[in-house]
């Protein structure tokens, strides 16, 4: 018996050895006891694939982050009620897991509503079905449902012992998500639901913390936190809870038919100091690798197939310079500053008009932010018996209280072109064949072609109708028009959106779409009709499914009308089709045929492939480009339609949809407030050429690519391209602080050095291989264009070749004491371009 307990007793206490405990108190989450300073990062795992994760979250951990954030996307794992799947990208164990590997936490927004610019916000369309169902809101269908899928969620983690509680890395877990944005439409309703969803989520015993963002009154203990693109003002609820940002926007989503955004890391590293800086411990980049809405996930409307996001890491999985390095450096920074940070609050004075500083100070450790807010004018400031210059929009960083380690508008770290190469220009066999010989083709028939098809009087909506099965949807009638002798007449159609093509007697008459700011079109189409019989095919279509707003899931889709024909009779009569009896059907006949595998008898190879042809499926097979960068196709030359590579969705592509001619500027200021609409690019070009084809998907050769084309397009201007570093680049002043690790060195000596210039290669197996460029003195120019200015040391080149070529990363003193001095009394800086190989 004895013996028996004691092996009980074991049982009981060896796994909580490796248990961590999460807790938190006002000032951070506290981690065994200790409270903690953490940087996280969003990495949404259905947007990249599990053979990218690994390396993902290694540069993840290698710019300074402790923790990586995701939603988890319940459309994914139920797409149909009852029925799981957690295969591949939807692999969230494996996903959390790879994070542990790596040695860093997870904050796991389970929601179930996510938002995330993801389909319908990740809720499953046959939640829409259940009679009575109201969503996020205090109805029992709904609430059943959520319950029934977060502990489902929290089961699966607590089996595989994923929260820290069980020696996991999950220490935070999100339930509801930005909810606080939208409740007031839910009235009272919307104030018992958030509490049910906390006393829900709390029930489940996870023994880590819940978080519910943007919603100032989160019942206790769940903590309060904050999205935005600034959160330094923000505090939570209670003073017993930590002030932590959930959502640092680092960039901003694409859409089709929208310019490029771009933040610049000049203003997030300002942001991201702030914050630190007036109290906050916790902060998480939305996103840090942003990836790819592969499929039919993307939401919207209109949300484009890239999820880039200008984040620390781009679409493709290349870190983007500066950004993640200065990133790295603002971390670095940051945690020198952890001791005092976690020791006291801060106490916050002004130092003039925009000018605050932030001193944490007990005991022996002290750190202090000195921040200046002035949009235009630099500042010199009096800190503490020493004067420092902080330029206009920006904090220093000190974490003695004394030496700036870092300055969030002064970037250190290298910048690096990454281009796009086509891979048809190559001579080598790794390129798409483009001669049109290669290219097989089908029609999709115009209108009724399925067996499936109904009937009903009057217009449907279209997700109720297609239950977002597929995007399209055709509406289809016959009319007579015995007395009239064939006319010019307009189909005037009113919809919900978000796109349509209108056919009449089988020729595509004129297609339109809406935007990202107004789905609904009222299109106004010139046709021509014969006397007699004429078939009206209009085909509507969905571009991602709203994810955003109050009662965002009732919104509609598609033709609800009226449908008229104007002018008819020369020019007088009006004929109102809206409640004729149409005939439906749901999605397209080479869907139900599974063309996209490439499979199928149809494919015909023998005559000339059509061109400008509306609703066409191409075919054709490639090898993979060689090498080992990532790849994209650019379907330049295509209309709009779909993608599939050896039978998975790369997505919809829409390279004809091109951005407004307005609203970009030649230079962009950092400074001052950035919105989402602040320093765009690419006005006036498609919003989106290239998609991302994962290396993980292709074989060396045989591959198998197929399109479907709805508006007409050349299939054989489709290239490959391979992403690939051009140069490297750093540009480093003397007057800038020294590197932190020259700064965090013990020996005095070192510490002394100054500004360094850091070159370092992105990927593990290269090296540096050439220098283009250097110069020490003034040069100007950016990367890829350095010129010499009037001073330069002729040493340069030949001493940075001697301390870079061969090594995958070099260091070089920005200093007289390494280059001599070519121009006494001028402040120098250090301009180098290298390339890696
Ligand atoms: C800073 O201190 C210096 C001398 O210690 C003084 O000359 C200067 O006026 C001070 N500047 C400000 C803005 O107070
Ligand atoms: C969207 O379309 C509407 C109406 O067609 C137009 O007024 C608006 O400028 C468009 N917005 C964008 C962002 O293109
Ligand atoms: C979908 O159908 C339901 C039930 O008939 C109806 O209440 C709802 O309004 C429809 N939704 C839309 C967007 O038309
Ligand atoms: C349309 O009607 C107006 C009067 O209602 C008439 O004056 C005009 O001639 C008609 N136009 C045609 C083309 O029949
Ligand atoms: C949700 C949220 O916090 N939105 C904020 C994002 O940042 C912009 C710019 O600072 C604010 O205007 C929004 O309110």
């Amino acid at each position: 018996m004895r013996a028996t307990k004691i092996v009980l007793l074991l049982l009981l206490f060896f796994p909580a050895m490796f248990c961590t405990n999460v807790d938190y108190d006002h000032r951070a989450l506290v981690i065994d006891g200790k409270r903690r300073v953490l940087i996280s990062g969003s990495i949404h795992y259905p947007r990249s694939t599990p053979q990218m994760w690994p390396d993902l979250i290694q540069k993840s951990k290698e710019g300074g982050l402790d923790v990586i954030e995701t939603y988890v996307f319940w459309n994914l794992h139920e797409p149909l009620q009852g029925q799981y799947d957690f295969d591949g990208r939807r692999d969230l164990v494996k996903f959390v897991k790879t994070v542990a590997e790596a040695g860093l936490y997870v904050h796991l927004r389970i929601g179930p509503y996510a938002c995330a610019e993801w389909n319908y916000g990740g809720f499953p369309l046959w939640l829409h079905f259940i009679p009575g169902i109201k969503f996020r809101t205090d109805n029992e269908p709904f609430k059943t449902e959520m319950q029934r899928f977060t502990a489902k969620i929290v089961d699966i983690m607590k089996q595989e012992k994923l929260f820290a509680s069980q020696g996991g890395p999950i220490i935070l877990s999100q339930i509801e998500n930005e909810y606080g944005n939208i409740d007031s439409a839910y009235g009272s309703a919307g104030k018992s639901y958030i509490k049910w969803a906390a006393n829900m989520a709390t029930s489940l015993d996870t023994g880590v913390p819940w978080v519910m963002c943007q919603q100032g009154d989160a019942p206790d203990p769940i903590i309060n936190t904050c999205n935005g693109f600034y959160c330094d003002q923000f505090t939570p609820n209670s003073n017993t809870k930590p002030k932590m940002w959930t959502e640092n926007w680092s960039g901003w989503f694409l859409s089709f038919g929208g310019a490029v955004p771009y933040r610049p890391v000049e203003d997030l590293a300002f942001a991201v100091a702030r914050f630190f800086q007036r109290g906050g411990t916790f902060q998480n980049y939305y996103m840090y690798h942003g990836g790819t809405n592969f499929g039919r996930t993307s939401g919207g409307p209109f949300i484009a197939t890239s999820y880039d996001y200008d984040a620390p890491i781009d679409e493709y999985g290349i870190i983007r310079q500066p950004k993640w390095g200065h990133l790295k450096d603002v971390h670095k920074a940051i945690k020198l500053c952890e001791d005092a940070l976690i020791a006291t609050d801060p106490k916050i004075s002004s130092l003039g008009p925009n000018l605050e500083v932030a001193v944490y100070k007990t005991g022996s450790v002290c750190a202090a932010f000195l921040a200046n807010v002035d949009t235009k004018s630099d500042k010199t400031v009096n800190f503490s018996g020493s004067s420092y210059h902080l330029p206009a929009w920006s904090v220093s960083i000190l974490p003695d209280c004394k030496n700036v380690v870092l300055n969030t508008a002064k970037i250190n770290s290298a910048s690096a072109i990454s281009s796009f190469v086509t891979e048809s220009s190559k001579e080598d066999i790794g390129s798409l064949e483009t001669s049109s010989s290669k290219w097989s083709w089908t029609s999709e028939p115009v209108g009724i072609s399925k067996d499936d098809s109904l009937s009903k009087t009057g217009l449907l909506e279209q997700i109720n109708t297609t239950a977002d099965k597929s995007d399209y949807l055709w509406y289809s009638l016959s009319i007579g028009l015995e007395d009239d002798p064939g006319s010019q007449t307009v189909l005037n159609i009113e919809s919900l959106g978000h796109a349509l093509h209108a056919f009449v007697n089988g020729k595509l008459a004129g297609s339109r779409a809406g935007n990202s700011s107004k789905a609904k079109l009222n299109a106004d189409i010139p046709i021509t009709l014969v006397s007699g019989k004429n078939k009206i095919d209009l085909l509507s279509l969905t571009v991602g499914l709203k994810n955003y707003g109050a009662f965002f899931d009732t919104r509609g889709a598609g033709i609800t009308g009226p449908v008229i024909l104007k002018g008819l009779k020369n020019g007088n009569n009006t004929l109102d089709l809206s409640s004729q009896k149409w005939t439906y059907q749901i999605g397209l006949k080479g869907e139900e045929l599974g063309l996209s595998s490439g499979s199928s008898e149809l494919w015909n190879s023998q005559s000339a492939v059509p061109k400008d042809q509306p609703l066409t499926w191409y075919k054709t097979n490639f090898d993979a480009p060689s090498g080992s960068n990532p790849v994209a196709i650019d379907f330049t030359g295509m209309g709009k339609g779909e993608a599939w590579v050896n039978g998975q969705s790369i997505g919809r592509y829409w390279p004809t949809y091109v951005s407004s001619n307005a609203g970009c500027t030649d230079s962009c200021n950092y400074r001052g407030p950035y919105t989402s609409s602040k320093c765009r690019t690419n006005c006036g070009k498609p919003s989106q050429t290239l998609y991302h084809v994962p290396r993980s998907w292709l074989k060396p050769n045989g591959n198998i690519l197929v399109l479907f084309e709805e508006k007409g397009g050349d299939p054989t201007q489709i290239s490959f391209a391979t992403k690939q570093l051009q140069s490297l680049c750093a540009h480093v002043s003397q007057s800038h602080p020294p590197q932190i690790d020259l700064w965090n060195s013990d020996k005095e000596s070192e510490r002394k050095i100054g500004p360094a210039l850091l070159l370092e290669c992105p990927d593990h197996n290269h090296v540096i291989s050439s220098i283009k460029f250097a110069s020490y003195g003034t040069p100007l120019g950016t990367c890829g264009s350095f010129y010499h200015g009037r001073c330069s040391s002729n040493k340069a080149l030949s001493i940075v070749q001697k301390a870079c070529i061969g090594s995958r990363s070099c260091s070089v003193g920005v200093s007289t004491d390494t280059f001599g001095d070519p121009c006494r009394g001028l402040t120098k800086s250090l301009a180098v371009e290298a390339t890696c190989a």
